[in-house]
């Protein structure tokens, strides 16, 4: 039992072990005793207040005197109808016709899930959203849909956040049952960086789907439409809002980058008609749509194509406004903002900014600025706890149209360059960015693909190769991992394929496979990966949204489950406690069930025994409890 529990205990999962580890951690000699959930939740409060969060270690600090984000009061009716109650009564395809008909220019907010995955490192905890989803129910019932969900949110929950992403959207869901939830999944990439086997991608849509997600933005990183179908079937299986999506790069008013033209994107628009979206989805990742391209392409897409469409894009050149506007004159359906105080540069454009821009004119959105406001000054409090994960970025930045990085990947690449000592180089990283798409055929760089063109870049740049370097066969190159599979083909294959030249040398004249991944993957058996994680987690009974979170990141979840028994649900604690701690004398509450309540109160912290432990005095509930934990700082 010893060396079973070793083997699942969090830290050793996380490879966070070291020899002092077991002489530190008597809970792998626990066999029998279960701790309750108050119990841990001290632990956790005790460790964290002792030791730090290895995650913010060394990272600005929020404002002492910063207080929990408190909601807005919402004002109106509780929950007055709105896009939810038409997908349920009458279905995803009156919805899209409901879409076209309107003439006001509609909104999805993305604040839950692009705003900080672009801004924060999507750090942002569910506890923070769940809150404010009863003010977005009563006031901002016109919303199109609320992008919660999918992207790089679904790892980033288990593995940094310590909760599980299935239960943030059954929450947002019911504390908001009235405007869709929208997702974004990356086909047969679900909601990871390769392809999935069939199956696998079919029971997440499912699950997706049955927990609540309303909208699936469904768009694949090489723009291969092939690849996109299973994704689109299930979606569309499950009687949910299928919303087929073009992932836009390049510049179609420039003639020199011919390859993605006015006549690419209206193709792909119509495969994805008869591919059966309900949706047409302009999905502009990096924010390189200039309003006069807008302009050109909106109206070719609405005439062309015929479905409503759905515009994203993000602020990171400083123009989003700008290009929405112009798309909303050529006749958009829908398009995507966050609130103002997670808007703006690697984000979305700003919403309560879109929202009067339109403002007594025909595509006026209807939507209450004072909610506006009030919802924003929230979101404002809420950021401001995550100060440890900006990304510094100061201002809006042009240099995109030469890169082309998606919104999510500028700011994180430079935080990569900056670790790897490549801060002062940056330019040479953006620019062999640049090289390494060309260098690739010109390829849509998305989620995973635009991971593909970051991993390359950095290795030329830190090892001081060129592309000609790179190219020439007489020089030996070792190529990173992910590189080697996507010239495999284990991503699908771009329009016209990759060069056959670099083909050739990074898989060593093997041949790679062209075909659509999902096609060779052998299904998973549910039921025997039911039996097999049941087994992992001493015989505990394993949900379907549990098998999918295992299914699509193994030891991830794995992780995520070991530290979930030792900690309990984290998740109800404020977020400056989740990642601080707490201070004597401070007092918090966390909600652990509906209507059961922890009122938890530090005491005083003591002194480092003999054996390197820390009491930590408590009172929970108004019951004193002392806990021990190492002190390892
Ligand atoms: C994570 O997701 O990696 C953080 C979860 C908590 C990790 C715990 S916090 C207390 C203890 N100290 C560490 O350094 N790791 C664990
Ligand atoms: C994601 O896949 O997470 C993205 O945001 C791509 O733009
Ligand atoms: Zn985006």
């Amino acid at each position: 039992a010893f060396v079973e529990n070793l083997l699942k205990h969090p830290t050793f999962l996380s490879n966070e072990y070291t020899t002092t580890f077991i002489d530190n951690t008597p809970d792998l000699f626990d066999f029998k005793k279960r701790r309750d959930r108050a119990t841990k939740l001290l632990i956790y409060i005790a460790d964290i207040t002792v030791n730090g969060h290895p995650e913010t270690a060394g990272r600005v600090l929020p404002a002492a005197d910063l207080k929990t984000p408190k909601p807005p009061a919402a004002t109106g009716e509780v929950a007055p109808y709105g896009t939810r109650n038409l997908l349920d009564e009458k279905g995803p395809q009156a919805v899209a016709d409901w879409m076209a008909a309107q003439k006001q220019l509609l909104l999805t907010d993305t604040t839950m899930r692009d705003g900080h995955q672009s801004l924060l490192a999507t750090r942002m905890r569910s506890i923070d959203m769940i809150r404010v989803a009863p003010t977005y129910a009563s006031e901002m019932s016109q919303l199109f849909s609320v992008e919660c969900w999918g992207g790089a949110t679904f790892d980033v929950a288990y593995r940094f956040l310590q909760e599980c992403p299935w239960q943030r959207l059954r929450d947002i869901r019911a504390a908001m049952p009235n405007v869709m939830t929208q997702m974004l999944l990356r086909s047969a990439n679900g909601v990871g960086y390769t392809n999935y086997p069939d199956n696998v991608v079919q029971e997440f849509v499912l699950q997706a789907a049955e927990t609540g997600v309303d909208v699936f933005r469904v768009f694949d990183s090489l723009n291969w439409t092939e690849n996109m179908r299973v994704a689109m079937d299930a979606v569309i299986e499950a009687n949910k809002v299928c919303e087929g999506t073009i992932c836009y790069t390049g510049d179609i008013l420039n003639a020199a980058r011919a390859k993605y033209d006015l006549k690419y994107y209206v193709q792909m628009g119509k495969e994805l008609k008869a591919a059966g979206a309900h949706v047409l989805g302009l999905k502009d990742m990096a924010g390189l749509l200039k309003p006069a391209a807008a302009r050109v392409l909106v109206k070719a897409l609405k005439e062309e194509v015929g479905l409503p469409i759905h515009f994203h894009t993000h602020d990171t050149a400083g123009i989003a406004c700008a290009t929405i506007l112009a798309a909303s004159e050529a006749g958009v359906d829908a398009v995507d903002c966050a609130m103002d105080a997670l808007s703006g540069n690697t984000s979305q454009a700003t919403l309560g900014t879109v929202v009067e821009s339109l403002r007594h004119t025909e595509r006026d959105t209807g939507i209450n600025m004072d909610s506006v406001r009030r919802i924003s000054d929230y979101w404002e409090q809420v950021r401001a706890q995550y100060a440890a994960f900006e990304t510094g970025q100061q201002a809006p930045s042009s240099e995109v149209y030469l890169h082309e990085m998606p919104g999510g990947q500028f700011t994180n690449l430079k935080a990569q360059a900056r670790s790897l000592g490549l801060e002062e180089r940056w330019p040479e990283v953006a620019n062999t960015y640049a090289d390494v798409n060309q260098m690739f055929g010109d390829i849509v760089k998305v989620t995973p693909s635009s991971k593909v063109v970051g991993d390359m870049a950095l290795m030329m740049v830190s090892q001081g190769l060129s592309r000609a370097e790179v190219e020439d066969p007489e020089t030996d190159v070792s190529f990173p991992d992910s590189v080697v599979d996507m010239m495999r083909g284990n991503l699908g294959q771009p329009p016209g394929g990759f060069p056959s030249g670099i083909v050739a040398k990074v898989l060593k004249g093997d041949t790679p496979n062209m075909e659509r991944p999902g096609k060779s993957l052998p299904p998973v058996d549910l039921e025997v990966e039911r039996a097999k994680l049941s087994e992992l987690l001493d015989g505990r009974e394993i949900d379907n949204e549990d098998l999918n979170g295992y299914l699509m990141y193994p030891k991830v979840f794995l992780d995520y489950m070991g530290r979930h028994r030792m900690y309990g649900p984290v998740r109800t604690l404020p977020t400056r406690t989740f990642f601080y701690g707490m201070e004597s004398r401070e007092e918090i509450s966390a909600e652990i069930d509906p209507g059961k309540t922890l009122e938890i109160r530090l005491q005083a912290v003591g002194e480092t025994l003999d054996d390197g432990d820390v009491k930590v005095f408590f009172e929970l509930n108004g019951q004193p409890r002392v806990i021990r934990v190492p002190n390892r700082s």
